[in-house]
């Protein structure tokens, strides 16, 4: 019988990390399980530690009374129930700063794309209408311009570092300012109205559901760019989409939806003023070994009584 402590995986990340697993636990897959219940009871008089990349409610809490941890694969942890892991005395560990550089780049990669029509230019050249139609309509400049990064916590601040290289004027919305040379806005709308890119980088979750509402996308207006690197659940994406139909926003750059990977067709239409991503910002092998790796030694922590690496409760 093995000796090694049992893991129980709810949903999965990398595969590479994934693999790393086995060297130190018993790992059970939850998501490929047929009979689910019988999986969770099988092993609920001794698994310790739980981990995944997605959900994680108290139903799964509760069916392994002697859970310690919960190690959650990204640094978002909205979808943890961790008020119930608390109650229960489970502690949560997240993947804070290992990807922060990567989302960072990513988000001002969106910004480029969605500005300059990289993707569409893409489409223009295969589709042979550079020799059929000549240059394609010159597009918009990023560097110089005023951004407003809703957020100013890890990523963020990594986004600015990376907006100062592009020479843009910077301001940010958070609840409270921070101890940086950019400009705070204690008002979101103000703030929109006052740049020309408003990029999301806030936690998901009740406290910021919406923020991104009708009157900040009109605030933002109809040369604006908005970019989500943050969670769909930040935009209203019903207010979004009318805002783009009837060209209230400029274009929009996003890597994150409400209801992921399902994303509205009236989104999918739009193909010349949206770029749309599989939230995939910290998608590098290079960040997802270390995030994988961040959580293989959170739970190895909490099986082990230690304190955990990146605690959250
Ligand atoms: P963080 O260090 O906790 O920073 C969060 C920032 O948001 C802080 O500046 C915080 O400032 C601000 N904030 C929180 N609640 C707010 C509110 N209600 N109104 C205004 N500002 C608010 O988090 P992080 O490491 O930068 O990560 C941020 C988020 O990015 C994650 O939680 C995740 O959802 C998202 N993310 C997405 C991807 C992707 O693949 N697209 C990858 C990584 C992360 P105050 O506390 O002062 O308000
Ligand atoms: C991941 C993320 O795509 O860290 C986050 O909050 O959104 C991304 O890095 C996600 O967590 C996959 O597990």
């Amino acid at each position: 019988m093995s000796t090694k402590p049992d893991l129980l995986v709810v949903s999965p990340w990398y595969s590479a990390a994934m693999a790393e697993l086995d060297a130190h636990f018993t790992v059970h897959k939850l998501w490929e399980a047929d009979d689910k219940a019988g999986l969770l009871a099988s092993i609920a008089d001794r698994c310790e530690a739980i981990a995944g990349s997605s959900v994680c409610g108290a139903d799964i809490m509760d069916a392994l009374p002697r859970a310690k941890v919960i190690a959650h694969h990204g640094v978002g942890y909205d979808g943890v129930d961790v008020k119930a892991a608390t109650e229960r005395g489970i502690k949560v560990s997240n993947t804070p700063d290992v990807l922060s550089d990567e989302v960072a780049d990513f988000a001002l990669g969106l910004l480029l794309a969605t500005c300059r029509r990289i993707p569409q230019a893409d489409r223009y050249v295969r589709a042979g209408r550079w020799e059929s139609d000549g240059d394609m309509p010159f597009t918009k400049r990023v560097h110089g311009r005023k951004v407003g990064i809703l957020g100013l916590g890890r990523i963020g601040i990594e986004i600015a570092r990376r907006c100062e290289a592009f020479k843009m004027d910077i301001a940010y919305h958070t609840r409270g300012p921070k101890d940086v040379p950019y400009t705070y806005y204690g008002d979101l709308v103000s703030m929109a109205r006052d740049v020309d890119f408003l990029i999301a980088i806030v936690p998901g979750g009740a406290g910021t559901r919406h923020m991104v509402n009708r009157q900040v996308l009109d605030a933002l207006g109809p040369e604006g760019v908005l970019v989500n690197v943050a969670r769909g659940s930040v935009v209203d994406e019903a207010a979004l989409i009318e805002a783009l139909k009837e060209g209230r926003l400029g274009a929009a750059g996003l890597d994150v939806f409400d209801k992921e990977p399902k994303v509205p067709q009236a989104l999918k239409d739009m193909t010349e003023n949206v770029v749309l991503q599989p939230h995939q910002a910290s998608a590098t092998h290079d960040t997802r070994l270390a995030m994988g790796r961040l959580v293989m030694e959170n739970a190895l922590a909490g099986i082990a009584g230690k304190p955990l690496i990146t605690r959250v409760n």
